[in-house]
C-alpha cells in the first residue's frame, strides 16, 4: 500500500514570524498582516477596473465575507437556507445516487462522481469555484437566502480555531462527541484509481456526531468512503446510508498550518506551480482534514455544511493570487488530469497528462464547462468578489 503523507511542500520552508496578540477587543482574532492586507487591496483594485461588462458591475456584483464579519442575521439565514435545501427532495436521477434524500446530496453526489477527476488536479480550483457558485445560487433561487456564500477564515483563529464563529452554537457548531475508540489514527482509503492510494490519520479528539448547535445530529445519507477497506458493492457510497453528521477535530492541522504565514505564502506565491501545492495540496487539505470525519472525506465532504464555507476561503485565496495580475494569471494553469496522475481504474491504460485550459468538465445534469470557463470571477452570469 502507497501511503501519502501530503507533507512537505513549500509552506514548510516558509519563516516562521511571531505575531503580537492585541489586548483590546478580541473577537477578530489574530491581526490581518500588513502583507496580506497589501495582496488582498491589489487584488481589489484590479478586480474593479474589470468591471462593467458581462452585466457584472459594482452595483450589481455580489460580495462574499468572512463568517466572523456577517451580521448575526445573516448568519441565522444561511443556516436557515442550508437546512431548507435538506429538506427539498433530491432531484438526482435515483438510479446513479440511490442514497440521495435533499437537495444538498444532490451536490454531495456530484462531488463524489468527480472526486478523481478534480482534486490533486488542474481543474480543482476551476471546477470547485462553478461548484460553489452553484450552491450559492440554489441557497438563493430555491431557499430565498439573499446573501452570499462567506467564507471560513481559518488564519485569524488559526491558533485557536474554536474561537471562530464558524464553530459557534448558533453557527455551524462544535467538534463531535468524543468516542473513546473511534477518534483515529486510522486510515482513508481511495476507491477508484488504479493505485491503492490510502492516507494515514492521526488521532482528533471526537470522532462521534456534531453535539452542539444547528447541526447536531444533522442526517447525511451518502458516504462514507473514508473506509479502511472498500465494499465493492457500494464503492463510492451511493447508497443510502442516514446517519448523523460527524466531526473529529485534529487542532495541528490549524495550529502548525492554517497560519497567517502560509496564508500570505500563498496569495503572494510568484508562480502557478508554488502556489498549486501551498493552496491545494496543504491550506485545503488541512481545512479538511481540520475537521476530520465527513468533513476530510475526501469525495463525500460536502455532507458537512462548513465544505462550502471552507471552499469559498479556497476560492477566495485563488482570488487573491489571481488578481494581482489578471492578464498573467487569471488562466495560469498547473496539474494532471486525474488525482496525482494516478489512472482512474475505469481508463487504466490512458497515461498522465496535465491538464489544459479546453479540458471539458462535468458539474452534473448535462452541465459540461471548459476548465477555463470556471476561472474568471466574473463570467457567463457569474459575478462575485471578496470583501
Ligand atoms: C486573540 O485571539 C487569538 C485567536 O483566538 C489568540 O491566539 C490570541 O492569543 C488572543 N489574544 C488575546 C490577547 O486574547
Ligand atoms: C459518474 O457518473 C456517470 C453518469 O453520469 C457514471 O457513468 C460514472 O460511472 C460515474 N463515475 C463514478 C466514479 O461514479
Ligand atoms: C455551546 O457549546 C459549548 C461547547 O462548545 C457547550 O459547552 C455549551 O453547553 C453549548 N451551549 C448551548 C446553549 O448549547
Ligand atoms: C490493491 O489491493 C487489493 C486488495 O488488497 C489487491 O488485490 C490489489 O492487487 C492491489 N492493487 C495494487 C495495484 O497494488
Ligand atoms: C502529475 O502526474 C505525475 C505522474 O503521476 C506525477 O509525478 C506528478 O507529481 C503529478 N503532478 C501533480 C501536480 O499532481
Ligand atoms: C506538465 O506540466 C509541467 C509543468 O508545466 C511540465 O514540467 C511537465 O513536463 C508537463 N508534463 C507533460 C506530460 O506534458
Ligand atoms: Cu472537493
Amino acid at each position: 500500500m502507497r501511503v501519502f503523507t501530503f507533507i512537505g511542500t513549500g509552506v514548510s520552508l516558509m519563516v516562521q514570524l511571531a505575531l503580537s496578540a492585541p489586548c483590546h477587543d478580541n473577537s477578530s482574532g489574530i491581526p490581518k498582516p500588513a502583507d496580506f492586507k497589501k495582496l488582498e487591496k491589489q487584488y481589489k483594485t484590479n478586480i474593479l477596473a474589470t468591471l462593467g461588462t458581462d452585466g457584472c458591475t459594482d452595483k450589481t456584483i455580489r460580495i462574499r465575507k468572512s463568517w466572523d464579519d456577517t451580521d448575526a442575521a445573516t448568519r441565522k439565514d444561511y443556516v436557515r437556507a442550508v437546512k431548507c435545501l435538506a429538506a427539498k427532495p433530491a432531484t438526482v436521477d435515483k438510479t446513479l445516487a440511490p442514497g440521495a434524500v435533499n437537495r444538498l446530496d444532490d451536490f454531495t453526489y456530484i462531488h463524489i462522481n468527480q472526486t478523481n477527476s478534480v482534486h490533486i488536479s488542474g481543474s480543482f480550483l476551476s471546477w470547485h469555484r462553478i461548484f460553489v457558485w452553484q450552491m450559492e445560487d440554489a441557497l438563493r433561487n430555491e431557499c430565498g437566502y439573499r446573501g452570499t456564500i462567506p467564507y471560513w477564515d481559518q488564519a485569524r483563529f488559526s491558533s485557536d480555531p474554536l474561537k471562530s464563529k464558524v464553530f459557534s452554537n448558533t453557527s455551524f457548531g462544535g467538534d463531535g462527541e468524543y468516542l473513546p475508540n473511534d477518534h483515529g489514527p486510522y486510515t482513508i482509503t481511495v476507491p477508484g484509481l488504479v493505485a491503492n492510494l490510502s492516507i494515514a490519520r492521526p488521532a482528533g479528539t471526537g470522532g462521534g456526531c456534531v453535539k452542539n448547535g444547528p447541526f447536531a445530529n444533522f442526517q447525511v445519507s451518502l458516504g462514507p468512503t473514508d473506509r479502511e477497506f472498500i465494499d465493492p458493492d457500494n464503492k463510492y457510497g451511493y447508497k443510502a446510508n442516514p446517519r448523523c453528521l460527524k466531526r473529529n477535530f485534529d487542532l495541528p492541522s490549524s495550529t502548525d498550518f492554517m497560519t497567517w504565514e502560509n496564508a500570505v505564502g500563498i496569495v503572494g506565491a510568484p508562480d502557478v506551480e508554488t502556489f498549486y501545492w501551498n493552496l491545494e495540496n496543504n491550506w485545503h487539505l488541512k481545512s479538511h482534514q481540520f475537521l476530520g470525519k465527513d468533513g476530510q472525506d475526501l469525495f463525500t465532504s460536502p455532507n458537512d455544511p462548513i465544505f462550502y464555507l471552507l471552499h469559498s476561503q479556497i476560492d477566495r485565496l485563488w482570488a487573491i493570487w489571481q488578481g494581482q495580475d489578471l492578464e498573467q494569471r487569471a488562466f495560469a494553469i498547473y496539474g494532471n488530469r486525474t488525482f496525482f496522475g494516478i489512472p482512474l481504474d475505469t481508463a487504466p491504460n490512458v497515461p498522465p497528462a496535465n491538464a489544459t485550459l479546453e479540458d471539458v468538465m462535468d458539474l452534473g445534469y448535462g452541465f459540461r464547462p471548459q476548465i477555463k470557463d470556471g476561472m474568471p470571477m466574473t463570467y457567463a452570469g457569474r459575478c462575485y468578489m471578496y470583501e
